[in-house]
């Protein structure tokens, strides 16, 4: 295999034609590819067991169990030391031995020798490719400045110092994966969608969950006995969903609901909550703005402070002082320290001459047209099943709102979901208390620890950028020079056929990757990376998530001529002169972040404690399952639940207030062109684009368009028919599926194909780039409505 390898860095002229697949199978076959695709042997001279870390993208960084036979893997199971409450593989992690060495594999740096996007490219040595960005780079740092570069990364690839290293920016992700969260965070001042308020173990002390636009049983497989003994122990699993996905086939209800409105079925639960007062006013009073007076003309809350505004003479900012609440016994309006447990909750005051309401009473006029009968017109859902979920979560005991990432979060408004259930933990206290709680638990959301950190002299600095990532292609913002990880042209971008043209226009792009992904065919320069089986120290990853500290260990060397994420870091920061600020090793950062972390030291924890437990240890403490804010003390200035979010008062927000999709939602004139939603979900069978290249598991997973026999019918297409899905975005062909379990007007996909699989074209081309104009309030600016898009489709 060396050898093999080695023939490839001499200057031989490899050319990845149109089909690039085709073409880098003739580089396999230099490389001897089709020998590491035999059998494994069964006698080997030399057989270790390696126990290693792999993914945590699909949130099961699940540790493994490797057998290497004569430098080859042979085989993965999940690690048999580890708590079998923790033991886990899945298909994925078992096809790594036919993954790792698919044909697929980027093996040499390459160079574009065509016009960029023709797939042409020329095999050249590492020190010609490294020479060739380092010279880019500099090039683009003199013609328009450091900002110019942006490096544009997947979530798996480690490149974490380059950005400071070079002084350029980096973090495609607010558009992705917080759309929720956008509106939840200001009520707590917190998180909670980088995973939810308490684990998912502490479901089994749930009464109501609701599962909402989250198919976890195959996006967060792993933490799947969670929500299996939370059923066992009697909670009542809804969930809410267009189609009758996995985890609703689990559950105790599935509740089909038109694509995109959750917000309205919140938003009926809050009116019959208050309606019905089901609501817990000990629990507002104590711990939220609820009782709070605002003034009815202006939304502004009152304070004991002067106005809110600037000083006349200093200019200095005015301190607006406590918030005023009415003391019913005073008669009067008192600062809410005074009267915490006699607020009026309800009513309206004059105060000053002003016209006075509280926080509550202001809630419930914002609420008066949103009732369940306005919701059910809404959602599909019918007025008795809002009101059965709102009495439940209400009243039944512990209540848990499990928001997704891939459903409903990826529509033009999804803050109004976030808000809409902030509003509802406030009225009714389901959080911080065992089996209560709201947020994304995609992944378990267990403990973790600090590691140490490698701290980089203060001038390495990443740049920021004025303008996003994702709004690149309306306004390249000043970037011109990208350094691609992974494969976020497809993915961190809507609408494709927009992203091309932007991507015309870069003046260099450097893509480091594993496979011949999409990505790769818009790339100047190749540089190729082995997966995390593969490289040339024993350890170099140590992560600490759900409850554990993980190490990741070598198992074989680097295949062909790839080198591990560490190295072409360290060798890219040493052409640009900054390599002497970086470990030396990947090996060396493992043992830094793990001597230099005092979690670690007080759990007792060193590398050589990792390695000795076959590189998995369960931290103490993790026994209970985590419960964040279980003193009642939140993230806000007034350490109480905020749910009225007053600076929203600029953009009609600050109740959560019904808005339409931009494009998915009913008597959109466009519908008569577009009728059908379409709906991306992720799949057990891949993580996003990872894994297409495992040709054990892709069998199974061709890429489809699934639709309900009704929409077939009606365009007289049949199962198994190859279909062209299109917008004015433009257009994908693929095979179309009949499914039941599909909402007739929508239609579905797994997201992330690459386009070579697919019969023409690529999902992405279709999906929408709009921009909510909320953008500016929005914590984490305005998501990627992918979901939020109409398409049609007819038999190609
Ligand atoms: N195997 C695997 N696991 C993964 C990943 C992976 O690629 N593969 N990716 C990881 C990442 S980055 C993420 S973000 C998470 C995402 O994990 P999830 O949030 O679970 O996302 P999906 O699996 O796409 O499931 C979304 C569900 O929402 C439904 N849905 C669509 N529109 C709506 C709607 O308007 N309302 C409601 N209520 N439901 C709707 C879809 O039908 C689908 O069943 O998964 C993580 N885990
Ligand atoms: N249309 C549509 N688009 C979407 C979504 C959707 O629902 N619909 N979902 C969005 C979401 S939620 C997310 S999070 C993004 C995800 O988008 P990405 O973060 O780009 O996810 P992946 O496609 O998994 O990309 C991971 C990349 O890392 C590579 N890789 C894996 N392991 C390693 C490693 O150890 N080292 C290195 N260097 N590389 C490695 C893989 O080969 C792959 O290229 O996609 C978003 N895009
Ligand atoms: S791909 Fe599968 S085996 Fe690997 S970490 Fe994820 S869930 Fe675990
Ligand atoms: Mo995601």
């Amino acid at each position: 295999m060396q050898d093999a390898s080695r023939s490839l860095t001499r200057r031989n002229f490899l050319k990845v034609g149109a089909a690039g697949a085709a073409g880098l199978a003739a580089a396999g076959a230099m490389t001897g590819c089709d020998a590491w695709l035999g059998a494994a042997p069964q006698q080997a001279a030399e057989e270790k067991t390696v126990y290693t870390l792999h993914q945590f993208m699909c949130t099961g960084r699940c540790s493994l169990k490797c057998t290497v036979r004569d430098g080859r893997l042979a085989m993965i199971q999940p690690n048999d030391t580890v708590d079998p409450y923790y033991r886990h593989v899945c298909m994925k992690g078992i096809s790594e031995i036919q993954h790792v060495y698919s044909d697929e594999r980027l093996q040499t740096p390459m160079r574009r020798v065509g016009k960029r996007g023709d797939n042409e490219f020329e095999a050249i040595s590492w020190d010609e490719a490294i020479k060739t960005v380092g010279d880019e780079l500099r090039k683009a740092w003199g013609k328009y400045g450091k900002q110019s570069v942006y490096m544009s990364a997947s979530n798996e690839p480690r490149f974490g110092f380059l950005p400071a290293l070079l002084g350029c920016a980096t973090g495609v992700e607010p558009g992705i994966d917080r759309g929720t969260g956008n509106g939840s965070a200001p009520a707590i001042g917190g998180d909670v969608f980088g995973g939810g308020t308490c684990e998912s173990r502490d479901w089994v002390n749930t009464k109501t969950l609701i599962v909402a636009g989250a198919n976890l049983l195959e996006s967060s497989m792993m933490q799947s006995n969670t929500f299996l003994d939370a059923k066992k122990a009697g909670c009542d699993i809804i969930v809410l969903d267009p189609h009758f996905s996995t985890t609703a086939s689990k559950a105790s209800q599935w509740i089909p609901i038109q694509p995109g409105t959750d917000a309205a079925f919140y938003l009926g639960m809050t009116s019959y909550i208050l309606d019905n007062k089901l609501y817990d006013e000990a629990y507002m009073r104590e711990h939220t703005s609820f009782p709070f007076l605002l003034d009815e003309a202006t939304g502004k809350l009152l304070r004991t402070g002067a106005p809110w505004g600037t000083d006349e003479e200093t200019g200095e900012p005015v301190d607006p002082g406590d918030f005023l609440v009415w003391d019913g016994a005073a008669d009067a309006a008192v600062p809410y320290a005074e009267a915490v447990a006699t607020a009026a909750l309800e009513g309206t005051y004059e105060v000053n001459g002003a016209k006075v309401i509280t926080v509550l009473e202001s809630l419930k006029r914002n609420q008066k047209p949103f009732t369940c009968e306005w919701a059910e017109g809404v959602t599909g859902v019918p007025t008795e099943t809002i009101q059965e979920v709102a009495r439940k979560y209400a009243t039944a005991g512990p209540a848990f709102l499990a928001f997704g990432q891939g459903g409903s979060d990826k529509y033009s408004n999804p803050d109004i979901i976030g808000h809409a259930g902030m509003v509802l933990t406030a009225l009714t206290g389901n959080i911080g208390k065992p089996g209560c709680g709201i947020g994304h638990t995609i992944g378990g959301a267990g403990y973790s620890v600090a590691l140490g950190e490698w701290k980089l002299p203060e001038q390495f600095k990443p740049a920021e950028l004025d303008v996003r990532a994702d709004r690149f292609p309306n306004d390249n913002g000043g970037v011109h020079v990208i350094i691609s990880l992974g494969n976020t042209f497809q993915q961190y971008w809507a609408n494709m056929n927009k992203t091309r043209e932007w991507i015309d226009s870069l003046d260099f792009i450097v893509h480091i990757g594993m496979y011949y992904e999409d990505t790769v065919r818009y790339a100047d320069i190749v540089l190729p990376v082995c997966s995390k089986f593969e490289d040339t120290v024993e350890h170099s990853i140590v992560r600490s998530d759900y409850n554990h500290v993980n190490l990741q260990t070598k198992c074989i060397d680097p295949l062909f001529d790839s080198k591990p994420d560490f190295d072409v870091m360290r060798l890219i920061a040493e052409e640009m002169g900054v390599g002497d600020y970086l470990p030396k090793t990947a090996e060396e950062l493992v043992r830094y972040q793990i001597e230099h972390s005092e979690d670690l030291a007080e759990q007792g924890i060193t590398l050589d404690a990792l390695v000795k437990n076959h590189g998995s240890i369960k931290m103490a403490g993790t026994d209970e399952p985590r419960r964040a804010y279980t003193d009642q003390v939140f993230e806000t200035p007034t350490t109480r639940i905020e749910p009225y979010y007053e600076a929203w008062t600029a953009c009609d927000q600050a109740w959560p207030t019904w808005e339409e999709n931009n494009e998915a939602y009913a008597g959109n004139p466009l519908a008569d062109k577009y009728p059908l939603q379409f709906t991306q979900t992720r799949t057990r069978f891949s993580n996003h684009s990872h894994f297409k290249a495992a040709k054990w598991l892709q069998q199974f997973a061709k890429p489809t368009l699934e639709l309900n026999p009704v929409d077939m019918e009606a365009r007289g297409i049949a199962d198994g028919d190859l279909v062209e899905a299109f917008n004015d975005r433009g257009s994908f062909k693929c095979t179309a599926r009949a499914n039941n379990a599909i909402r007739p007007g929508s239609s579905r996909t797994w997201e992330a194909g690459w386009s070579k699989y697919i019969e023409e074209g690529n999902t992405q081309n279709v999906t929408n780039d709009h921009v909510n104009p909320r953008d500016a309030f929005l914590p984490t600016g305005a998501p990627i409505p992918f979901n939020d898009t109409l398409i049609e489709v007819k038999k190609a």
